[in-house]
């Protein structure tokens, strides 16, 4: 496993997270790591059960981490996120399709850590723009732009177009890469409209944006629950559950 090193070493082409010294990935269990399962005292030898494979989350970006966490809980897998791992990376995007994307980035995360990877890709496609920001929509407005300034700048292309030419689209690609080289992918989507102003305060990057009609609400007013039942991220990710269910 390679050990964390500085920006001046890092190699090119690659993206890290290095906020706080992480637990190593293989210590599941542990209070620091938010997403692994709390381990159980040592149970009596005829109880204890066979160890559950482990899936890492090939994800730097935490809330969508937790959104993976949430809709994979009830697998057979010990789930691991990528961020935990010390010097975590992902390679840079450079695919032109979300499939591309999250293909790439699964493969480096299961060669990395020798688990099976699950990744997702995934973009807002607003049709006044022609379908931008779409699979660049984790860079658009350039790099050092956080969510709130990426959803101004949105709403600012959109300014003056009126509510029924606003429709937009939700789509996530979910890659899934085991160590042997495997690979599956399934894809989900979800139609929506682009507000005129933010509203809520859950999810992450465009959810305060996106009116979801058939509840009346954004996807920032909905709660976590509520938008897995309904989100691209929880339709790629049901669609892809055979793959890990077998
Ligand atoms: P990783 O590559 O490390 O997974 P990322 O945030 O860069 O993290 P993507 O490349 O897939 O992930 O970019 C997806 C972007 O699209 C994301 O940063 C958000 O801006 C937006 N996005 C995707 N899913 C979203 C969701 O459920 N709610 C709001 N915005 C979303």
């Amino acid at each position: 496993m390679p050990s964390a090193s500085s920006p001046s070493n890092r190699r090119q082409g690659e993206r890290r997270r290095s906020p706080r010294p992480p637990p190593p990935l293989t210590r599941s269990g542990d209070a620091s790591d938010p997403i692994a399962p709390a381990k159980p005292a040592l149970e009596p030898r005829s109880v204890q059960h066979a160890p559950r494979p482990r899936l890492v989350l090939a994800t730097l970006n935490r809330a969508k981490a937790r959104e993976l966490a949430g809709l994979l809980g009830d697998t057979p897998y010990e789930l691991h996120a990528l961020a935990e791992l010390p010097g975590a990376a992902l390679p840079e995007e450079t695919g032109d399709t979300y499939r591309a994307n999250a293909l790439l980035k699964a493969r480096a995360a299961a060669r990395l850590t020798g688990a099976c990877a699950l990744a997702d890709d995934s973009g807002i496609e607003v049709a006044a723009l022609g379908g931008a920001p779409g699979v660049h929509s984790a860079r658009f407005g350039g790099p050092g732009l956080d969510d709130a300034a990426r959803c101004a700048l949105l709403l600012d292309a959109l300014r003056g177009v009126p509510p029924e030419a606003r429709a937009a689209r939700f789509r996530c690609v979910v890659a899934l890469v085991d160590p042997e080289g495997r690979e599956h992918t399934a894809e989900g989507f979800v139609d929506g409209v682009i507000t005129d102003a933010p509203r809520g305060t859950n999810g992450f990057g465009y959810d305060p944006l996106f009116l979801y009609p058939p509840l009346g609400r954004t996807f920032a007013e909905l709660s976590p629950e509520e938008k897995a039942r309904v989100d691209h991220r929880g339709r790629a990710v049901r669609a892809a559950r055979h793959f890990l269910t077998g």
